[in-house]
């Protein structure tokens, strides 16, 4: 096939809304744009294991030490299906973990802030597990295979994810006047973060106009941080609790809530790497790679043996 043809192949596959495959042509922007975004993704999961991981062992008794406990182990298991996901697309974990460890991939904004209490693990589980299936829902249909058939199974997860950061929430909110500050502390300070996890805004935002054509994205940045703080506030009136936003106000006209100015110039200081945990977060990550060589090193030469013993014993019989 021409050039051409495979253009109008892959463009008949996005509008019939048959998923691309990694064996199908599709245009090289396509490739990169996915293997950007999965990638980061990836990081997002493997180093948003951080912020709880600090709680694992002053998780206040054995139920919730073992939930947080399950919960960090998935995103990991997350981490590992989206790595797999864009080796699909011809790129390497290797390589993938040296754009991140040098810094030049991305991965969410919000896992560069502190986990300062208790109350931060249920505000994690409800705000950020919660923007994280608001985006991740509509990546179940998105148009690549194995990045939409991913997120089938991590959203299933996110969604006892999100529960378990709510009851945390309704606990301390019903429990004594001490706990429930430290609940509202928590959603003061993570309300606006997970507000930036949906990205830019739609005019600020290079990407979306092309991943939405190419049903990358089902749904726009502003969309979906709307869909997500018309769910949120109402789940804070069940806990009690407030958001600080003052000028939070439901709109009849619009079937909405408006909302007051998200600080983006936060955001990017964020992203550009100057957020209060970037380099703590790295740091980690870089550590964890360089201490982990060994454990490679093993598996590697545990295959090789493996591997020859097989090919000795064939070439016996
Ligand atoms: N943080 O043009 P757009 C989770 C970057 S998973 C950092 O709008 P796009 C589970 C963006 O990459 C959380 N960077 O880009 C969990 C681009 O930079 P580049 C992660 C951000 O791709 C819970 C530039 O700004 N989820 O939380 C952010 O069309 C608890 C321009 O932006 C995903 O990754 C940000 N918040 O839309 C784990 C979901 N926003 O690459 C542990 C999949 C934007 O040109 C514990 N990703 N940027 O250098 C997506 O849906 C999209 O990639 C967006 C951004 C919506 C994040």
């Amino acid at each position: 096939m021409n050039a051409d043809a495979l253009q109008q192949k892959f463009d008949a596959q996005i509008d019939n809304e048959t998923s691309i495959e990694p064996r199908d042509w599709m245009p090289d922007d396509y490739r990169k744009t996915l293997v950007r975004q999965i990638s980061q993704h990836a990081h997002s999961e493997i180093v948003g294991m951080l912020p709880e991981g600090n709680w694992i062992t002053r998780a206040p008794t054995l139920r919730r030490k073992a939930v947080l406990l399950a919960k960090v182990q998935d995103e990991a298991g997350h981490g590992l299906y989206l790595y797999s996901a864009a080796e699909t697309l011809g790129i390497t974990r290797d390589q993938m973990y040296d754009q991140l460890h040098s810094g030049k991939a991305k991965y969410s904004s919000i896992f560069n802030y502190p986990t300062l209490t208790w109350a931060d693990m249920g505000a994690i589980g409800w705000l950020v597990d919660g923007a994280a299936i608001m985006n991740q829902v509509p990546l179940c249909r998105t148009s690549f295979g194995p990045y939409a058939r991913a997120m089938v199974r991590v959203c299933k997860e996110e969604s006892f994810h999100q529960r378990q950061g709510f009851e945390i929430m309704l606990t301390l909110s019903k429990g004594t006047a001490v706990q429930k500050k430290m609940a509202q502390d928590a959603l003061n300070r993570w309300w606006w973060p997970a507000l930036m996890m949906f990205g830019p805004t739609d005019d600020h935002s290079p990407h979306t106009a092309r991943s939405i054509r190419w049903r990358i994205k089902r749904f726009t940045n502003d969309e979906l941080r709307q869909k997500f703080i018309d769910v949120t506030v109402e789940q804070a009136k069940v806990l009690g609790l407030t958001v600080p936003d003052p000028d939070l106000k439901w709109n009849e006209a619009r079937g909405h809530y408006d909302f007051g100015p998200i600080n983006w110039q936060e955001f990017y200081e964020v992203i550009a790497g100057n957020g209060p945990c970037n380099k703590e977060r790295l740091d980690a990550r870089r550590k964890a790679w360089e201490r982990g060589q060994w454990v490679r090193d093993a598996a590697l030469a545990y295959a090789q043996k493996r591997q020859a013993r097989q090919a000795a014993k064939k070439e016996a019989a």
